[in-house]
């Protein structure tokens, strides 16, 4: 019994002593303490040779030596798979990650980068301005002075603390911004949020997108104007739409035209969305006036340029079938969650 007791006393300090290293030696130390034929199985063997007034105490020994076996043998095991030290095939490094959940695009930017990428194409930079902006470059500066009828064709956000800040009614004030501190010539356009003081129903919202264009150099015409609205309708709409241009008023071009493109649900036969016309208005342009380039201290002897201006929200509910625009700005997750990169 001394004897068994020595060994017992010299395989502990063995298990004690055993640095916990390497799955190969982890996977040997198990046979030889733990295995059907190891030590702590042949330790138990030995009981039958232990006297019957011993056997007790012997047990407990044992018993106690035979957890620190095991213990020994978990704690490296766990100690090997957090260091990531485990065989190799353990964990197949060629197997695919978990897929992380993808987000879509918001239906106003799709349609937003779609316009943006086409007018890149044809050498227009983006452009971003403050949606807080300053009286000047709102109104002022395009040619609606103070009291000018025209200020009232928009209701507009002003903010409290100083009646000279509001909320942009469009992003006119980025081009105003570019011409003021860019050399010329300036090829742009202009996208962002702009807020408008109007009741909130299914057809109009209090704030809404617009796209705006501008390009400024010399011998700039409204041929070139009709020439790039075209392209771009082509690209956006198929190469079999039709245009069409309507002389129209706004302050800050002259000559001034809304364009209409060929109805793009009844090509032009006319239905509800067309209001039987076979037309739909897409976006207002023109020359800019030589009041706003003056403004910007651009010589409008020498310089010339088109601007062109369009709501986002109407073209987007048509292209993708939505019949609220309150929808674009709930953030209703099975609603975004149904639009894809694709445009
Ligand atoms: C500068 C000079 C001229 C931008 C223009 C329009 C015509 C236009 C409307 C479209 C639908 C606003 O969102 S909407 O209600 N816009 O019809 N916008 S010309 O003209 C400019 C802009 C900047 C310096």
């Amino acid at each position: 019994m001394d004897e068994l007791l020595q060994q017992i006393a010299a395989y502990r300090q063995e298990i004690e002593n055993q640095p916990a290293n390497g799955a190969d030696s982890l996977e040997a130390y198990r046979i030889k303490f733990l295995g059907t034929k190891g030590i702590v199985k042949n330790l138990f063997t030995e009981m039958r040779n232990v006297p019957a007034d011993k056997k007790k105490e012997f047990g407990l020994i044992l018993n106690d030596f035979k957890q620190l076996a095991e213990a020994k043998y978990e704690n490296w095991k766990q100690q090997l798979e957090g260091t990531g030290t485990t065989t190799v095939a353990a964990i197949d490094v060629t197997l695919p990650g978990d897929a992380l959940p993808l987000g879509t695009r918001h239906p106003i930017n799709l349609f937003l980068n779609h316009v943006i990428s086409i007018f890149n194409r044809l050498g227009f930079s983006v452009a971003e301005g403050p949606e807080i902006e300053d009286d000047w470059h709102n109104f002022t500066a395009l040619n609606l002075p103070e009291h000018h009828p025209a200020r009232d064709m928009q209701d507009t956000f002003y903010i409290q603390q100083n009646p000279d800040w509001l909320l942009r009614t469009h992003t006119s004030n980025t081009q105003i911004r570019a011409m003021e501190k860019e050399q010329l010539p300036i090829r742009i356009i202009c996208p962002g949020r702009v807020y408008r003081n109007e009741t909130i129903s299914a057809r109009s919202h209090c704030f809404f997108h617009q796209i705006e264009g501008l390009y400024i150099d010399e011998n700039v015409s409204f041929a070139d104007l009709k020439q790039t609205l075209y392209f771009f309708v082509q690209e956006m709409y198929g190469k079999d739409v039709k245009v069409r241009f309507r002389p129209s008023y706004f302050p800050f071009t002259e000559p001034s035209a809304e364009m209409d493109i060929s109805c793009q649900l009844c090509h032009g036969e006319g239905c509800a969305v067309c209001k039987r016309t076979g037309w739909l208005e897409i976006l207002g342009c023109g020359m800019v006036h030589p009041k706003v380039l003056e403004n910007c201290n651009i010589d409008p002897e020498k310089y010339s340029g088109f601007a062109f201006g369009m709501g986002i929200e109407r073209p987007a509910l048509l292209k993708y079938g939505i019949n609220d625009i309150r929808l674009f700005s709930e953030n209703d997750v099975r609603f975004l969650r149904q639009f894809t990169s694709a445009t």
